[in-house]
């Protein structure tokens, strides 16, 4: 289910003669997922395992060269992790059965069953599977463009691949003043990681002795400092211990570097303004799904999203449709561990609807988010839908346990590399089945005596 059309044209001036060959591709596959991050991959590789001996029957659109485990972020911006040990080619992580058709989609056309590519070709599909995840707009922001290009600024984001190894020099340049951090009015991935700096940077100010010249200030958009009752009162009183302010409803809207200053609205009172001189100032970007996804509104929701039920992640719209990470209206926190829970429950739908099946399974909001409190200490936040907390473990979450620790910096990335992008995690659902069983003396009783 191959075919080409090949248009050509030709220039012929006085001195040169240019020939120019376009050539456009028509590509036909059974599904066709759209991204080539955490989503994308963890889909394609469960996909081409399934559908192993038809070739090309899944094909995956993603431009990069490049793939990021984005989780390690915050460790790179805290001085623990270097770059490379996040980053790895895209070939390597993709599944080589499945096409890779290293190109951008620009423009979906749902009621013709295709998307059009930046080369101008049309991949045709039974099924697509949309994992576009979220770009960073880092042009919504007055001056903050500016400020990331200038080395001397101390404007920095542990966000961008491109910026994220210059966080932590900033960091250990600030001996006073005010340090600022971020949290932008926007939805944001992994939103547990504005305040993980935080921590990460009080931490290290306090050991090199600068804590007492340095005022540490969290401005965040939201309400809350955590969405879960349990950790964000963990979390409030981490705060209070460390003199870390944090001001609720507090948005950036404009970066002065040349000033040296950071100015903030009160989403409570958009009259009010606040201006900060800093001497550090971490910026969260705002964030939001890629334009060919955004302008398609027979996709997306209002603000861009991808609208799907958020139980079955089909689409509400177009039933051979499916969507699942950062782009989608799905109301659970935008985080790794979100990913491999979505990626059982999309799978097993799509394989009961191509079957012709009723589709049974059902996404239940959990998302989970290691909540990094300096180096050695984490708290480890799992919850579902209804913010509450589903926790793996035999033991308290709601504390800083070293533990938590090295599975974030150690277990994870070592889970994602050789687990997640081939298809094989799934979330840690099936141990907090078997810790639960086993905590309750009863039950165990019951598994003896039978
Ligand atoms: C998880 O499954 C996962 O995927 C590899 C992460 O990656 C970044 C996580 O951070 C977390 C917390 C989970 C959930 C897993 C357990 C064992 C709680």
């Amino acid at each position: 289910m191959y075919s080409t059309m090949r248009s050509s044209s030709s220039l012929v001036s006085k001195v040169q003669h240019f020939s120019m060959t376009f050539r456009q591709l028509h590509q036909c596959c059974k599904i066709l997922v759209v991204g080539g991050g955490t989503a994308g991959c963890a889909m394609a590789a469960k996909l081409s395992q399934k559908f192993d001996k038809t070739p090309n029957h899944v094909i995956v659109i993603e431009p990069s060269e490049v793939h990021y485990y984005q989780p390690l972020f915050t460790l790179i911006g805290g001085g623990i992790k270097d770059l490379e040990s996040s980053r790895k080619s895209m070939k390597s992580v993709l599944p080589q059965k499945a096409q890779w058709i290293k190109d951008k989609v620009v423009c979906f056309q749902p009621s013709e069953n295709q998307v059009k590519t930046s080369n101008g070709d049309t991949i045709q599909y039974e099924y697509m599977i949309v994992a576009m995840g979220m770009d960073l707009y880092w042009d919504k922001l007055p001056g903050l463009q500016e400020a990331l290009k200038d080395p001397k600024s101390q404007v920095c984001s542990i966000y961008g691949a491109h910026t994220v190894s210059k966080v932590f020099d900033k960091i250990k340049n600030v001996k006073s003043g005010n340090a600022l951090f971020t949290f932008p009015n926007t939805p944001v991935k992994c939103p547990g990681a504005p305040q993980k700096i935080v921590y990460l940077a009080e931490e290290f100010w306090s050991k090199n002795g600068k804590r007492k010249d340095v005022c540490i200030v969290y401005n965040t958009s939201l309400p809350v400092i955590f969405g879960v009752k349990k950790y964000a009162d963990a979390l409030w009183d981490v705060c209070k211990r460390r003199s870390i302010n944090v001001n609720l409803r507090s948005n950036l809207i404009e970066i002065r570097p040349d000033r040296k200053e950071a100015v903030f609205e009160d989403l409570d009172n958009s009259d009010k303004k606040s201006t900060y001189e800093y001497s550090l100032l971490h910026v969260t970007p705002p964030m939001g799904t890629p334009v060919a996804l955004k302008q398609n509104c027979e996709l997306t929701n209002a603000s861009g999203f991808l609208e799907v039920n958020p139980k079955t992640l089909q689409h509400i719209r177009y039933n051979n449709i499916y969507g699942l990470g950062d782009c989608t209206t799905t109301p659970n926190s935008k985080t790794m561990a979100a990913i491999a829970s979505q990626s059982k429950v999309l799978y097993n739908n799509l394989m009961q609807r191509i079957a012709g099946e009723e589709m049974t399974w059902s996404y239940n909001g959990y998302a989970s988010c290691p909540l990094v409190t300096g180096p050695g200490k984490c708290i480890l936040a799992e919850f579902d839908y209804n913010l509450t907390p589903t926790e793996t473990f035999p033991f308290d979450q709601g504390k800083e346990l070293y533990s938590m620790y090295l599975l974030k910096k150690d277990v994870f990335p070592f889970i994602y590399w050789n687990l997640m992008v081939k298809g094989n995690w799934n979330g840690p659902e099936a141990y907090r089945k078997l810790f639960s069983l086993l905590k309750s003396k009863d039950n165990v009783n019951s598994i003896i005596n039978k």
